[in-house]
């Protein structure tokens, strides 16, 4: 797997300012070399649409791309990836689907399903919600902090090392803190797409995230 490339994972969203590719354009510019396209509730040809435009973009600076939800537009769009979630199909199904060489990450909010996820064959794993967001409609409770580290406890004490990817309300100055609890890297959308200079501030994200501090 690639994955030199997770420490900032940049999650698509649009509002009244960016849509899906403009967010995916400004973060790849700010040095963010993971990008991943979610697109909740559109249909197939708007998502293979913005792939089309985003995957390019991607490819000329070594970006990963990633998928949501959808194995087989991953499989037939030639992402880097798929990201799943608990309703999504299992992770066991995907890698049955997409084989060995495309990276397939899993949504957990428990170490339960960071064991279910790692036995099914995940490359890594989204761990979350560290706190309250409205990008994420049904959200699961928040872990804050101490959830991240008692995953992190119980992921070490079975031996599992999968990279873990934070996620959910997380700002510039929360990385330090989830650093420390061990986790590999980052997910973010609002408070890179919200900023007021998005391409900047993804800037301020990648050199907090690359030195450990603010
Ligand atoms: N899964 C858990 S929280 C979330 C997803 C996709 C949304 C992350 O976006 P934001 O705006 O960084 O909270
Ligand atoms: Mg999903």
């Amino acid at each position: 797997m690639k994955t030199e490339n997770y420490k900032l994972q940049f999650i698509t969203h649009r509002n009244d300012r960016y849509g899906y590719v403009a967010g995916a354009r400004m973060a790849l510019e700010g040095g963010c070399r993971w990008i991943q396209l979610r697109m909740k509730d559109a249909d197939d040809d708007d998502i293979c649409a913005a792939a089309e435009a985003i995957m390019p973009l991607c490819r000329s600076c070594g970006a990963t791309f990633i998928i949501d939800d959808h194995v087989a537009l991953a499989l037939r769009l030639k992402a880097d990836g798929v990201h799943l979630g608990k309703n999504d199909m299992p992770v066991g199904d995907a890698r049955a689907v997409l084989g060995k060489d495309f990276i397939i990450g899993g949504t957990a909010n428990t170490l339960d399903d960071v064991c279910r996820l790692h036995a099914g064959g995940a490359d890594y794993i989204g761990l979350g919600p560290f706190r309250f967001t409205t990008t994420k409609h049904r959200l699961s409770p928040t872990l804050g902090l101490e959830g991240y580290r008692s995953v992190i406890e119980g992921m070490s004490k079975r031996g599992i090392t999968l990279p873990v990817v934070a996620i959910g309300g997380i700002t510039l100055g929360d990385i330090p803190a989830i650093l420390a609890t061990g986790v590999s890297g980052i997910a973010v959308s609002g408070a890179i797409l919200g900023a007021r200079n998005p391409t900047d501030e993804t800037k301020l994200f990648m050199r907090c995230l690359c030195s450990g501090s603010l």
